[in-house]
């Protein structure tokens, strides 16, 4: 029997500054996602939404420069929690955002039950940013560093405890959009990045290889973290902060059949899907071919 699926979806908007990422779930939802996995006969549960705060009410009492740190906050605890029923079930996981700072509330959940969580970031950008690094206040930009327990507290403590990750269970894969603060906590904590020089340098397939085999030696579960602007903005141009000189729909279907063959990916989430900002919710089809191929599908 294969493991039964739990989708999660996750409507947050307030980690970063633009509307309609919120949309994401319904825009997955709408791409058919149930059916695809239905075709390749897992039994799926639809959780529904976790409640997300709305962008008028979110920051009356704010003390911080964060932006919307209570409404970020409230929404990660409660993914967090379902998270950690799904898990407890033994259902999979597949969590669908929303912004990439649900991460924080995904890994909390996970966290709890693994003794040895890795992660796969697959990601344009680092999310390694603090209060003090950031450019910009927005959440989105610090999930990782928050789940390595670096970061405001109110952050690091969602689900009860902290740091979520050990640096050395961590690969980031696409990176190609640093700040100055994150290149020097990659270098710091000796975290594992692939940046596109890399994945140009040796290939798609050696990248997965490599990645597979240095967290197969370390972690007891692994989840995927895909943020869909780590693939190039012609083939998703519905995400929030696109950079161009990505990663291929091609070079990302390779990598996802590679996890799926090595049958190592305990959970995942899809973040930053923007149907406003999209041609024709694109790049939530896109999220569904990927979700497929990691999950099995092959054409024969
Ligand atoms: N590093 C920048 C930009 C950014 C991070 N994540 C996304 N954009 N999607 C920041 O604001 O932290
Ligand atoms: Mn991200
Ligand atoms: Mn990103």
């Amino acid at each position: 029997m294969k493991q039964k699926i739990s989708i999660i979806g996750v409507p947050m908007d307030l980690g970063q500054m633009r509307r309609g990422v919120d949309m994401g779930p319904s825009a997955v939802r709408y791409a058919d996602l149930n059916e695809r996995l239905k075709n390749l006969n897992y039994d799926v549960t639809d959780e529904g939404d976790i409640k997300t705060e709305i962008k008028e009410r979110a920051d009356l009492h704010a003390h911080t420069s964060l932006k919307n740190l209570e409404a970020v906050v409230k929404g990660n605890e409660r993914l967090s929690t379902k998270v950690r029923e799904v898990v407890e079930k033994g259902n999979f996981p597949l969590v669908i955002g929303g912004d990439h700072s649900i991460a924080i509330g995904t890994l909390a959940g996970l966290g709890k039950r693994a003794n040895n969580l890795g992660v796969i970031w697959y990601d344009a950008h680092g999310d390694l940013n603090t209060l003090e690094t950031s450019p910009s206040g927005n959440i989105h930009g610090m999930p990782l560093a928050v789940s390595l327990g670096i970061g405001h507290e109110k952050l690091t403590n969602i689900g009860g405890y902290m740091p979520k990750l050990k640096p050395e269970n961590v690969v980031i894969i696409g990176a190609r959009s640093l700040d100055d603060g994150e290149k020097e906590l990659i270098r710091n904590k000796g975290i594992k990045v692939y940046t596109m020089h890399e994945i140009d340098r040796l290939g798609m397939t050696k990248v997965m290889e490599e990645t597979i085999s240095y967290l197969k030696k370390r972690t007891d579960q692994v989840h995927l973290s895909l943020d869909l602007d780590g693939l190039d903005p012609r083939e998703a141009p519905g995400v929030g902060t696109p950079v161009v000189g990505g990663i291929s729909y091609r070079e990302s279907h390779l990598a996802m059949e590679m996890l799926a063959e090595a049958e190592f990916i305990t959970s995942a989430e899809f973040v930053e899907i923007n149907p406003i900002l999209d041609d024709s919710n694109k790049t939530a089809e896109v999220a569904v071919a990927l979700i497929g191929s990691l999950l099995g599908e092959k054409l024969l």
